[in-house]
């Protein structure tokens, strides 16, 4: 007999060597996911919950780590799938089938396309967002594209280096950055998202967390609203984002500029901020956002430390988890240069890394400062990664939500 071990960091491997043996593309695909072992954790577990678990695992062959209210689970997602069907679940376990359900369909089937205004997104491959900053005071290319003209020049370079959006900002989010007034975002942004989209570049999103600059850039043509406060700060932006029918990006922070740096205080970064923008991605729900517009973002250097940011960088998968696409933008921020001691204007190199890692963790959507990099990085990051097969709707219907089939002929 002989022994090859697999890469499992990803189902990558498994769907190789079936597809290398034979196997059709969507079944060696179902199986590899089946195959994959996956970790959940689990909170707000009662003394029986975490019996019956226990039990559970002893006889799935299931590894099960408890402590008082929480149980770490690893198992095949394959193991993971009865768990999350009430005709097959153990007795005491009924509260854990709805999430585990949502995210196991999530994980093998995960979202392919984001709805914005007009138009479909396809997320098989990297998507750059290019920044196109109109504030005189943003940290990184601070009062350099503040006329129309010079915003416009931006964006065409962005777009010649490989961005499929452009994200268009008013307002500086840097601490202590001065309060812009409605009028006066208004005034700044919508003559560059006008002009952007005459001239065919974009389509165009706008860096707002006010309903009333989102009003005004949707009517100028935007199709998507970019929300740095994930949105806490405007009751009424999710409503503007539904009636207008755009794209979303709700974005993790905690406070305000002024106040996030005080409110770095994580016990387990990764699972908190998933948690908190899940919370937030449901009122965009409940707003009228519909599920397919909405994209997450951890929020990068938005109420975190270098450590908590790079902790988030390595566990985005539990970001992912929530089944929503997972924008990211590291760019040039300050815990790039904590680990590379490189100041603002030479981040551009550690910036591309941070994608192709994010992109490697399930991240879909790339903010960026310069595209070329990046786009470079991310070309080489998605050529490790082969499309998820589509499933067909006969396919969906036997097989959802949990039909895993390891033994599936070729
Ligand atoms: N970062 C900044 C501004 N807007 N939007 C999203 N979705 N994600 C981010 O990480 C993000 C953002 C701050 O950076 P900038 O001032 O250079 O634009």
């Amino acid at each position: 007999m002989k022994l090859t071990a697999l890469a499992a960091h990803t189902p990558e491997a498994v769907r190789a060597a079936l597809a290398a043996r034979g196997w059709d593309a969507q079944p060696a695909w179902f199986a590899a996911t089946g195959m994959q072992s996956l970790v959940v954790l689990l909170e707000d577990v009662t003394e029986p919950e975490r019996e019956a678990l226990v039990r559970w695992g002893a006889k799935a062959g299931a590894d099960v780590l408890t402590g008082a209210g929480w149980a770490l689970v690893s198992a095949a997602a394959s193991r993971l799938a009865p768990l999350a069907r009430p005709d097959r679940l153990p007795a005491g376990l009924e509260s854990l089938a709805p999430e585990l359900a949502r995210f196991l369909a999530s994980y093998a089937d995960p979202p392919r396309r984001w709805e914005i205004a007009g138009r479909t997104l396809a997320l098989d491959r990297p998507v750059l967002i290019g920044i196109v900053n109109v504030t005189p005071d943003s940290f990184s290319d601070g009062g350099r594209f503040t006329t129309v003209d010079r915003a416009i020049e931006q964006a065409e370079r962005l777009v010649a280096d490989g961005c499929e959006i452009l994200d268009v900002g008013g307002e500086s989010t840097r601490p202590g950055a001065a309060p812009v007034a409605p009028a006066d975002e208004i005034a700044r942004v919508v003559p560059v998202v006008e002009q952007l989209v005459q001239r065919g570049l974009g389509p165009v999103s706008v860096d707002t967390r006010k309903a009333a600059v989102a009003r005004a850039a949707l009517a100028a043509g935007a199709a998507v609203i970019n929300d740095v406060s994930g949105l806490a700060f405007d009751p009424d932006l999710a409503r503007v984002v539904a009636e207008g029918g755009a794209g979303v990006i709700v974005m993790h922070m905690r406070g305000t500029p002024d106040t996030m740096d005080g409110l770095a205080v994580y016990r387990h970064v990764a699972a908190e901020v998933a948690a908190e923008l899940g919370a937030a991605a449901a009122r965009a729900e409940r707003a009228g956002v519909a599920r397919e517009r909405i994209v997450v973002d951890p929020g990068f250097g938005f109420a975190k430390g270098p450590e908590q940011n790079f902790r988030l960088l390595d566990e985005l998968a539990t970001v992912v988890g929530l089944g929503y696409p997972v924008a990211v933008g590291p760019s040039r921020k300050r815990f790039l240069g904590a680990a590379t001691g490189r100041p603002v204007e030479d981040r551009d190199r550690a910036t591309a890394v941070a994608c192709a890692l994010a992109w490697e963790r399930g991240a879909r959507l790339f903010r960026v400062h310069d595209a070329a990099l990046a786009c470079e990085a991310l070309r080489v990051a998605g050529a490790t990664t082969s499309p998820v097969p589509t499933r067909g709707d006969r396919d969906r219907e036997r097989e959802a939500p949990l039909g895993w089939n390891g033994t599936s002929a070729p």
